[in-house]
């Protein structure tokens, strides 16, 4: 049984392993390398954005050059010592959710190339989110402002990388911790927006060091992905120009104080920040939680119009978990979960209006919303806006509307895996919950808290997760 099974295993590398019809007609004595991936076996899936390959690779004189592409991105070179046969491992990071194709290729002296490829996938795991392609550089620990911006010589501080972005970039930002407060003024354009991405979720860690913001974008058409951000006196993240995107963050411990300035987690209160997007980001302890509840510290702030704000954790903000004001009208607020905030877990509301507007025709549905004093409310300047299949437990109070009403709503335990007020819970819906297939199709974004689809089933669950 092993024998055959080592026969089909060889016949598919030999498959897998192709020579480059383009190289020039070398002395017929001298014939291009040989690559053989031995690990992972192609098809694989796996959880997580990077994978260790391991190849052998041989040619008749001497293999010089090693060289993998992860989808069609440029060529990376591996490190080798030349010699007739090869055998190494090396890392490959970056992977997108779904199917990546890497190619992987053996070059001699004379420029004949051999090579071979391999399809992994990459499920839904703690880990991923969709980078958009483009032309991309790179900012890492170890790096140099005097570098080229690419994987293997990259930018030292985001500070620097930011402003040699233009329209289309992606900036691609290596696992490690920027001691930095990072001001954008670069912009976007519609077509062509902006991307700063953390290069695994969570893994680039901005710490502001006190400063009174992790990242201040003072440009439009700017994405942010995937980045942990810490230790901002005022705000983590704060947008103070339209149409940009906040995606798959992990903003805590923002040590904002109660006065008037107060502080936010991610801050998107300006009424000219209209049109911003916060999806999928974890927010938590925003401001100092034993110095009790502050109705100016906040978990995601909207003082916009038609703002978005779906598949939100927040918990442990000193006010609300998610709050409007100003300007905001027309905002969607979707499958977040809030809790265990000391002042409320949704507000619906304007003032201090510069704008002339009031918050109406918002939309607000999917949402979990559990031990806050005050469930879901509106405050202050409201008119007529919809509340739809919402969950709310165990607040104070669950509802406090004074323009609208509710429809859909369940007020039932909502049946985490595992729910702790402290953060350290698993707030994945069990099997039996009854929040899965509640949702509003219309309200739901197309993918969940961990990039996965956000529509399994027959609907769209509550909450941030989509469990089935
Ligand atoms: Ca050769
Ligand atoms: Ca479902």
């Amino acid at each position: 049984m092993k024998r055959w099974f080592f026969l089909i295993l060889a016949g598919v590398l030999a498959a897998c392993s192709t020579e480059n019809p383009m190289a020039p007609s070398p002395p017929s004595s001298n014939k291009p390398p040989s690559v053989r991936i031995l690990s992972p076996v192609s098809g694989a899936s796996l959880n997580g954005t990077s994978i260790t390959i391991q190849i052998s690779a041989s040619d008749d004189t001497a293999v010089t050059r090693l060289t993998y592409q992860l989808n069609d991105a440029a060529e990376v070179t591996v490190p080798i010592n030349p010699g007739p046969s090869i055998n190494t491992s090396f890392g490959v990071s970056g992977l997108r959710l779904g199917n990546n194709t890497i190619v992987i290729k053996a070059y001699d002296s004379a420029g004949q190339i051999g090579s071979a490829s391999l399809v992994v996938s990459t499920t839904t795991g703690n880990t991923n989110y969709p980078i958009p392609s483009g032309p991309t550089y790179y900012v890492g620990p170890g790096g140099s402002n005097a570098n080229d911006g690419s994987r293997q010589r990259p930018w030292a501080t985001l500070s620097y990388a930011v402003t040699q972005l233009k329209p289309g970039y992606v900036l691609r930002v290596l696992d490690g911790t920027y001691p930095e407060s990072v001001q954008i003024t670069v912009s976007g354009t519609p077509d062509q927006r902006i991307t700063i991405a953390s290069d695994t979720r969570w893994g680039a860690k901005i710490n502001a060091q006190g400063a009174l913001f992790g990242i201040d974008v003072r440009g439009s058409y700017i994405d942010i992905i995937g980045l942990e951000v810490t230790n901002a006196t005022n705000s983590g993240i704060i947008s103070w120009r339209p149409f940009n995107r906040f995606l798959y963050n992990h903003v805590y411990n923002i040590r904002a104080q109660c006065d008037t300035n107060g502080g936010v987690g991610i801050n998107l209160g300006m009424p000219e920040a209209e049109s911003s997007l916060a999806l999928s980001n974890l927010i938590h302890d925003i401001g100092d939680l034993s110095a009790g509840s502050c109705t100016r510290i906040h978990g995601i702030y909207q003082g916009a119009p038609r703002g978005v704000v779906q598949n939100n954790i927040v918990y442990r903000a000193r006010g609300f978990g998610i709050t409007t004001w100003h300007a905001a009208t027309a905002v969607v607020i979707s499958n977040n979960l809030s809790f265990a905030n000391l002042y409320g877990g949704i507000s619906v509301g304007s003032g201090d209006n510069t704008r002339g507007n009031r918050a109406e025709n918002f939309l607000v549905a999917n949402n979990i919303v559990v031990g806050n004093p005050r469930g879901i409310s509106e405050e202050n300047n409201t008119g007529v806006n919809r509340f739809i299949n919402n969950l709310v437990w165990n607040n104070g109070i669950n509802w406090r509307l004074q323009t609208s009403s509710h429809q859909g709503s369940l007020a039932v335990d909502p049946g985490f895996v595992e729910f702790k007020a402290d953060g350290s819970g698993n707030y994945r819906l069990s099997s039996t919950s009854p929040a899965i297939d509640r949702g509003l199709g219309e309200a739901a974004p197309s993918l969940d808290f961990e990039a996965g689809p956000r529509l399994k089933g027959v609907a769209v669950d509550l909450g941030p997760f989509e469990v089935r």
